[in-house]
């Protein structure tokens, strides 16, 4: 039987409640964006909750044997399976509210046919996406939700490629178009939005997706003070926007007069430091585009019905 962490003496988070239920102790890095998002995410989670969490930082840094900073049930899922997981546990306990986590490896990549299947065989399951834009756990690998031109140990920089070579898959929307009640992209500096979304894919009924930006100090090479920073630059810039689909339709909940120029986020991190002057400028073309596509979304009302 694995022992609860030491919890206690935390500083609470504002307008969030007490309980931690990701408990201090855990051995993520110092200024972790993904162990920010677990400890805010699970301040919405009910009582009956199990969470089912793949394979990946969040897992290896609360479970080392004997202990586990989850202060509820919680289940190992391999590195591709936490959708199919969850829908098992919620086939077998109908009552429990029930909660998958991953990685952006173990949805944007190999967890994605599970999360797809779990998405149109509409299970009553709130999955949340942690995105640190690569494998970490394993030492940075790119993942299909790593940026483009992002350095990593797998695109670096040479004669050969510069960094990542294509865009990020655009998951959410691809969530949405599994025709599902509740989509949300969300980010921790927006601490009540990113509970209030959970709180929202929890209370629905059928499958929900939030997808949370968590920057990574080691990967992005960032000060480990920024995390939260990066976060505000990241939607500020338009870089990650913040949205809501509800029952297909599709609202901005941050809705910016003006935006930053993208080079305000990209200049703190270390993974985009040898972007030279064409591909900042093609970071922002292509942030500008589909920046503009989403209010575009919005502007035409209800979109991604089940067919
Ligand atoms: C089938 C399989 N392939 C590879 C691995 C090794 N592995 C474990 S976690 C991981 C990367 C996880 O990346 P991500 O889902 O982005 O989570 P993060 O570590 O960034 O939190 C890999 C490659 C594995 N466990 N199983």
């Amino acid at each position: 039987m694995a022992r609860c962490l030491w919890q206690g003496g935390e500083q609470m988070i504002a307008g969030l409640p007490e309980k931690e239920l990701f408990a201090s102790g855990h051995k993520a890095c110092a200024g972790c964006g993904s162990a920010i998002v677990m400890r805010i995410v699970t301040k919405a989670f009910p009582k009956n909750t199990i969470v089912c969490q793949a394979t990946g930082c969040m897992e290896v840094v609360s479970t080392l044997y004997p202990n586990t900073a989850w202060q509820l049930p919680w289940i190992h899922c391999a590195f591709e399976n936490a959708a199919a997981v969850a829908s098992g546990v919620k086939e077998a306990n109908p009552k429990a509210n029930v909660v998958a986590i991953a990685g952006d490896g173990g949805t944007f990549d190999i967890g994605f046919q599970a999360l797809s299947g779990m998405l149109e065989r509409g299970h009553d399951i709130c999955y949340i996406l942690y995105d640190n834009e690569a494998y970490m756990n394993t030492g940075i690998q790119r993942s299909a939700g790593t940026p483009k031109h992002a350095w990593t140990t797998t695109t670096p920089y040479g004669k050969l490629i510069h960094g990542k070579e294509t865009w990020k898959k655009p998951i959410a929307l691809i969530a949405a178009a599994h025709g599902i009640p509740y989509v949300a992209t969300a980010s921790p500096h927006n601490w009540k939005d990113l509970h209030r979304k959970v709180s929202k894919a929890i209370a629905v009924k059928g499958p929900a997706f939030v997808h949370v930006i968590s920057p990574c100090v080691i990967g992005w090479k960032i000060r480990s003070d920024m995390t939260i920073e990066i976060c505000k630059l990241a939607v500020k810039t338009g870089f990650f926007p913040l949205y809501e689909i509800v029952d297909g339709k599709f609202t901005m909940t941050t809705k910016l007069t003006k935006r930053l120029p993208v080079t305000e986020y990209l200049k703190h991190q270390g993974r985009f430091k040898d972007l030279n002057k064409e591909e900042i400028a093609e970071i922002q073309e292509h942030v500008d585009l589909r920046y503009n596509f989403y209010v575009s979304l919005e502007e035409k009302g209800v979109l991604f019905e089940r067919m």
